[in-house]
């Protein structure tokens, strides 16, 4: 195929725009369209999460060709990033929060060996406690990363920024991956007017050509990246890294007035207001800075010479500028989005401070003040506390307290999340219906005796109803057969996702036994270590002799996706739990992005269909068949709708988890709001799915497959097709002209119908 030559950067002049009414993440999907990014890598997290969806949909409408790779965690969208930066392309990558410290420690990778390439950071509060709403504690752990780090404060500064940011990343004497970063929420979903170039070709002329530069991709002339390199070039490569550093910052001025000649709009390194005469100051980051200013000059109507210092770029800091603008200025109060604990103030305090330490002249009192975390809003009535606080300082010539918290209460620690009125926790007898019997039977398989299901609907629920599952879901009905199979004490632990979401928003909780959280990356590890503090708090005698406790992992699909590293180690270490996945075919609590269970053809909202592209371009996962692979004692698959099977599988997998180590099961479970279905269709729709062979019923006791539901000897094998046209998502795949994509899923299934049927067949396979 041939390849078009690039076109040559054209000389500056004020360009045609279109006006538009877009949010941050449609800015940021909009803009990496028209910079025509060959490669987006990414994984989905709120507030983020927008912009792969757009430029999916985008996509799916033909309108950009940028290749899309779903990652299984952040961890492997940076190394997919990282590794094609390293083939001389443009890269793109979108992530917040967790998903970037998630990738943390691949961001000095790229850096080190100097792969430019652009991530757009949605901001949002580290957990824990998990948050989703705005603050900048994610990208504060960035900033010794060596990645350029621009700040956005509106919509229209996304677009520009993430223009600006290339431009500065990929100059031969820069060569640095660059990170924008917008305020989660407020920018990033918040709509404003806007302009952006009315043609993708002002973009790539501003951009230019790809810079040659070192590539993987040149087998005539080879490289080696990333030697391994020991003293003294260590400490060489990383003062190269700082001057490239010093290398942006001396490039900014002129790439930011061309810019300016180009779109109209000017973004200084930092934006000072009202700074000429200012005599007390308030320093904030992004959004909060535009209402900071709304005070400001209300102040200057009273007579307060008021102004607001705000940087646009904070890696590399400048310095230079903040302590020019300070010179003059009586008080600043620096107000910071992030917490440094233990620091005495937040990091870019300390730079502040340690830049006015360079003016030997200057008397500016600082104050710092963390605020608005975890989303908390920052009201103009804030900002003039802010300014309050300044002129306070600047009136009695001292500081009385250097730094500290804005808008807490100090909580109270007696007050942990609340069940529900009415719901005490349970007693062990409560749990145990006695109704249940597991033992060693003939053929190495247990023996369950257990009672018609209807007879163990006496026994409390584990789960309070009151939860805020959709109508219709499907996911707390089968975990609760399930874990009505299961008796005596419980402690559970549920990864991020549905099932966690809507059990326990604080203060409040819907559980009646212990419950852990931890991120989907880690649960199976985090469990692990539970199970053997158990163990040994027993073996010491530190709990009650008899103490017997029986641990379940929740966990959706996805977090057998980004936590399958978790799940393998705890699984190939063998400790005694289950972990139990509910899979809905997707990440559905963040919006329904494609998970790697989501079966080929699926529509989602990273799937999308349009007339180029068919929903999810690879099959679904087989995650009981790589369970198996560790050669855990027991794996197994269910549904809600044959009740007395579930029952009898977690009556197993909890003897396998007392006496043998790890079970693992999967149970498919409806997601009527994406799937796109009647609320009542659920257990229909799963009966299809299992009548097909799509989501077969088995367990695998020892390394012996067997499967305990088969709809062919009893005539209810139904077509693939019959499945797919009762839900929305997948009617498309019924319809004429998609019968490649129809025929491709049926193929799938039968394969692996038929090997399960081998399996069954044989103990030996
Ligand atoms: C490191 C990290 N990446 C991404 C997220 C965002 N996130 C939380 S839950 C979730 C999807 C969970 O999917 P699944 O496990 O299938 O559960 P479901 O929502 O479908 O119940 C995602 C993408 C996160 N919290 N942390
Ligand atoms: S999004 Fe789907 S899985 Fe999640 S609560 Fe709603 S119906 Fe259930
Ligand atoms: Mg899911």
């Amino acid at each position: 195929m041939a390849v078009a030559p690039p076109r040559p950067r054209q000389s500056a002049a004020r360009a045609a725009q279109i006006a538009g009414f877009y949010s941050g993440n449609e800015m940021a999907a909009l803009s990496a369209k028209q910079i025509d990014f060959h490669l987006m890598g990414y994984y989905p997290i709120t507030p983020s999460t927008e912009i792969a969806e757009h430029l999916d949909e985008m996509k799916a409408a033909g309108e950009h060709n940028i290749v899309m790779v779903p990652a299984d965690g952040e961890h492997g969208a940076a190394g997919i990033c990282y590794g094609a930066t390293t083939g001389g392309g443009r890269v793109f990558n979108a992530t917040s929060s967790q998903g970037l410290l998630y990738s943390l420690e691949q961001l000095p990778v790229q850096s080190g060996t100097r792969f430019p390439m652009l991530l757009d950071l949605a901001t949002r509060a580290v957990s824990g406690p998990l948050d989703i709403r705005g603050d900048h504690s994610d990208v504060y752990f960035a900033l010794n990363t060596g990645w350029l780090i621009f700040m956005a404060r509106g919509p229209q500064a996304v677009y520009d920024m993430n223009l600006i940011a290339l431009r500065v990343a990929e100059r031969a004497d820069v060569r640095l991956p660059a990170i924008v970063a917008f305020d989660g929420f407020f920018t990033s979903h918040q709509k404003r007017r806007v302009s952006i170039f009315e043609d993708d070709t002002t973009v790539q002329d501003w951009l230019g050509p790809v810079p040659e530069s070192v590539t993987a991709l040149d087998p005539r002339h080879p490289v080696t990246i990333g030697p391994y390199m020991n003293d003294p070039d260590l400490i060489n490569n990383k003062y190269q890294l700082e001057r490239a550093m010093d290398a942006a910052q001396g490039a900014l001025p002129g790439i930011i007035a061309e810019y300016e000649a180009l779109s109209g709009r000017r973004y200084d390194p930092v934006d000072l207001y009202r700074m000429d005469d200012a005599e007390v100051a308030v320093f904030v980051i992004n959004s909060a800075a535009e209402t900071a200013k709304d005070v400001a000059d209300q102040l200057r109507e009273q007579g307060v010479r008021a102004g607001v210092i705000s940087p646009n770029v904070i890696r590399p800091f400048p310095a230079e500028t903040i302590r020019a603008a300070l010179r003059g200025v009586r008080a600043v109060v620096l107000g910071e989005r992030s917490g440094s604990y233990g620091a005495h103030g937040a990091n870019l305090t300390h730079e502040v401070k340690s830049a006015l330490k360079d003016d030997p002249e200057n008397r500016t009192l600082c104050l710092s003040r963390v605020y608005g975390l975890g989303g908390r809003d920052f009201y103009a009535e804030d900002a003039e506390a802010f300014f309050r606080l300044a002129l306070e300082a600047a009136e009695c010539g001292e500081v009385k307290v250097p730094f500290d918290y804005y808008g807490v209460e100090p909580g109270d620690p007696t007050k942990p999340p609340r069940r529900r009125k009415g719901a005490p926790a349970l007693t062990r007898e409560e749990a145990t219906s006695g109704l249940l019997n597991v033992e060693p039977g003939e053929n190495g398989r247990l023996k369950v005796d257990a009672p018609p299901y209807w007879q163990l609907a006496a026994k409390p629920k584990r789960v309070l109803p009151g939860h805020g599952a959709c109508p219709g879901c499907g996911m707390f009905p089968a975990l609760d057969q399930f874990l009505r199979g299961i008796e005596g004490d419980v402690v559970v632990l549920y990864q991020t996702g549905c099932a966690m979401v809507v059990t326990t928003g604080y203060p409040y909780t819907s559980h009646r036994v212990s419950y852990v959280h931890n991120l989907f990356q880690n649960g199976a590890a985090t469990l692990s270590g539970l199970v053997e503090m158990f163990k040994e708090r027993m073996r010491r005698g530190e709990l009650p002799s008899g103490e017997d406790i029986t641990f379940v992992m929740v966990t959706g699909d996805g977090g057998m996706d980004i936590g399958m590293g978790a799940a393998i180690g705890a699984a190939l270490r063998n400790h005694g739990m289950i972990i139990l996945e509910y899979d809905n075919q997707g990440y559905m609590n963040t919006g329904s992005q494609l998970s790697y269970s989501t079966p080929l053809g699926h529509m989602t909202s990273t799937s999308h269909v349009g007339p180029a592209e068919l929903g999810k371009a690879f099959h679904h996962k087989d995650t009981p068949q790589i369970m198996a692979a560790t050669n855990i004692p027991y794996v197994f698959t269910g549904v809600e709708g044959y009740p007395d099977d579930l029952i009898a599988k977690a009556a197993k997998a909890q003897w396998y988890a007392k006496h043998q180590g790890t079970a693992y099961g999967k149970i498919l479970i409806s997601c009527p709001l994406n799937w796109k279905t009647e609320d009542r269709a659920g257990v229909e729709i799963v009966q299809a799915a299992v009548d097909s062979c799509f989501f077969p019923v088995y367990e695998i006791e020892d390394g012996v497959t067997h499967i305990t539901y088969d709809p062919e000897p009893i005539g209810r094998r139904v077509p693939v097709g019959d499945w797919l046209k009762l839900m929305g998502k997948t009617k498309h795949l019924c319809k004429p002209g998609n019968e490649a994509t129809l025929t491709a899923i049926e193929a799938e299934v039968e394969r692996r119908w038929k090997r399960l049927k081998a399996k069954d067949e044989n103990p030996l396979l």
